[in-house]
């Protein structure tokens, strides 16, 4: 198989997905959050910024242990000076030492002191440097939503995320610190998720120590409060103010910080949480050679083809896969389809797999797109097909039917969801799901609607083939029901 690296990415995109337009083009620097491929580049920024700071501290201790090493020596003959000094200053060496001691190395000690190393002054540099490759506060905010996406998901508590319990996965040691709370909290405020908000303040207020940093919470939680009108519970939480702080104050502000939430008007849209669930049963699959295949619906046809993707095939693909080179998603856009990171593959040998698996020709169809979701990644209820007008359709045919491959094993969550049909489908490393988006008819079959979940734990990548309709009306397709494709349109 071989890679197209270097397609545009927004003219295919703005075909894919009906509902999704501005997604940011040729963006320089990506999000973070956008996938695990990104994260995993901040992962080798920290590493870096270590042994910079590493470098750092080492280049300091040199000169500490200089020094120290000189002040014990020096100390030793001062002593020795001081306890007899008559004798010591009869010695005319040891006068001449004093007055050269005085006179030249203390000089020297200033001078070396207020030195600042070469060695020192890269690593400075280099700190300075590797600023722009730090998370931006956009990228914090995208962050932030994934947690807030995985609590409405799969409804868990922010008690729960707050000591590392992710769904039954219990893993104590990521816990989220006091900062960590707080800026979820704020993130709440900002978002008008009031309860939650105030849930993670309670949290960062019970994991800070320092009376001031508790103050800070508290302020801000009763900020909320004034803005909800609950007076009484906010002035609860200025009760044991520090001195420093005047009541009226605070009481101004709050009128301002309340005349300007009430000028906020941007209504979030709320994500399906319909049927995301953490475990679903899987039915066992008949075998049918050479693909194991496991019939999930006749109306539309849904099948799942199990081990279609070999591990090889997959490695090839995400390690040739330039994730950089694509798009990410911002702002209100990622509200449709958040943290996910996309490219384009062309390959002849999963092509012909396609054919082998639908009996669809692959003519006219849109090339694979490589997907990774990342921190609370999912792609709110939507349907593959175009709806376009009649003459458009004619000309450029409709998907008719979709291939979702899963590249990769995740732990829990990541399910692609069929709200209307009832149905979840799991991901399961090199396993994939096709179904038909229009009816035999031609028409579009609207209970293809589908969705998305939110990964919980694990990365998830997934390849699409959208298969277009026209070239099809010389394939017959040996579908066992009436309902399924003769295709075509009149
Ligand atoms: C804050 O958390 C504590 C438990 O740590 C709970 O008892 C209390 O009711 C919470 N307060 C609010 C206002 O949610
Ligand atoms: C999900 O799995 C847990 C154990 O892992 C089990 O207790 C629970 O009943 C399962 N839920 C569903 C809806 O299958
Ligand atoms: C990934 O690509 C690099 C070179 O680009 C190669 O050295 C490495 O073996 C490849 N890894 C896999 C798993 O294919
Ligand atoms: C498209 O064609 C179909 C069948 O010929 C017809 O029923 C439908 O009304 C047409 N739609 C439009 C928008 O013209
Ligand atoms: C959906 O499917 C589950 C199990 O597959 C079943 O328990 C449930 O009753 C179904 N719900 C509807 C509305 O069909
Ligand atoms: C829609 C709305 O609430 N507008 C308010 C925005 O803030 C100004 C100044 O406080 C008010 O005068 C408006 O009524």
């Amino acid at each position: 198989m071989y890679i197209l690296k270097n397609l545009t990415f927004i003219g295919f995109l703005s075909a894919c997905f009906i509902c999704c337009q501005g997604f940011v083009n040729s963006n320089p620097k990506k999000s973070y959050a956008a996938s695990t491929m990104e994260l995993m580049k901040l992962l080798e920024v920290e590493d870096e910024l270590v042994n910079n700071l590493n470098g750092y501290v080492k280049t300091l201790k040199m000169k500490f242990n200089l020094m120290e090493r000189s002040l014990i020596d020096m100390s030793i003959e001062h002593n020795e000076m001081k306890s007899e000094y008559e004798s010591y200053l009869g010695n005319p060496l040891n006068s001449f030492r004093l007055i050269h001691r005085l006179h030249t190395s203390w000089r020297k000690w200033y001078q070396y002191a207020i030195r600042i190393d070469n060695n020192a002054l890269v690593h400075i540099e280099n700190a300075r440097l590797m600023r722009k490759m730090l998370p931006t506060s956009s990228d914090l905010q995208q962050a932030c939503r994934g947690i807030y996406d995985l609590m409405s998901f799969y409804d868990l508590k922010p008690e729960d995320l707050a000591a590392g319990n992710l769904a039954g996965y219990s893993q104590p040691e990521t816990g989220l610190t006091a900062y960590d709370c707080l800026a979820l909290g704020e993130f709440g405020v900002q978002n008008r998720k009031d309860d939650l908000a105030e849930a993670w303040y309670n949290l960062s207020l019970t994991r800070f120590e320092d009376i001031f940093d508790k103050y800070q919470v508290h302020k801000a939680w009763a900020i909320l409060l004034a803005k909800n009108k609950q007076f009484t519970e906010a002035f609860h939480h200025f009760e044991n103010k520090p001195e420093e702080i005047v009541a009226s104050n605070e009481v101004i502000h709050f009128e301002g910080v309340l005349a300007t939430k009430q000028n906020c008007t941007a209504v979030v849209q709320k994500p399906s949480r319909l049927h995301c669930r953490y475990n679903t049963s899987t039915t066992p699959f008949t075998r049918i050679a050479p693909l194991k295949m496991e019939e999930l619906s006749l109306d539309p046809y849904m099948v799942v083809f199990h081990d279609v993707v070999y591990d090889t095939e997959i490695d090839g693909m995400l390690n040739s896969s330039n994730f950089g080179i694509s798009e990410s998603v911002s702002g209100l856009k990622s509200e449709v389809r958040t943290s996910k990171d996309s490219h384009i593959v062309d390959s002849k040998t999963l092509n012909e797999r396609v054919t082998d698996m639908t009996g669809l020709s692959m003519e006219m169809s849109d090339p694979f797109s490589l997907i990774n979701y990342g921190l609370g990644g999912h792609f709110i209820l939507h349907h593959d097909f175009h709806e376009y007008t009649n003459t458009t359709r004619l000309k450029q045919g409709d998907r008719i039917a979709t291939v979702l491959f899963y590249l990769g094993e995740v732990d829990s969550g990541g399910a692609t969801i069929f709200p209307m049909l009832n149905i979840t489908v799991t991901p399961k490393k090199g396993s994939a799901v096709f179904w038909y988006n229009l009816h035999n008819s031609g028409a579009v079959n609207s209970k293809t609607l589908h969705s998305a979940c939110p990964v919980i734990s694990g990365s998830k990548y997934v390849l699409t083939k959208w298969i277009n309709e026209l070239p099809q009306m010389f394939v017959t397709p040996c579908m066992k029901d009436s309902n399924l494709h003769l295709s075509q349109i009149e």
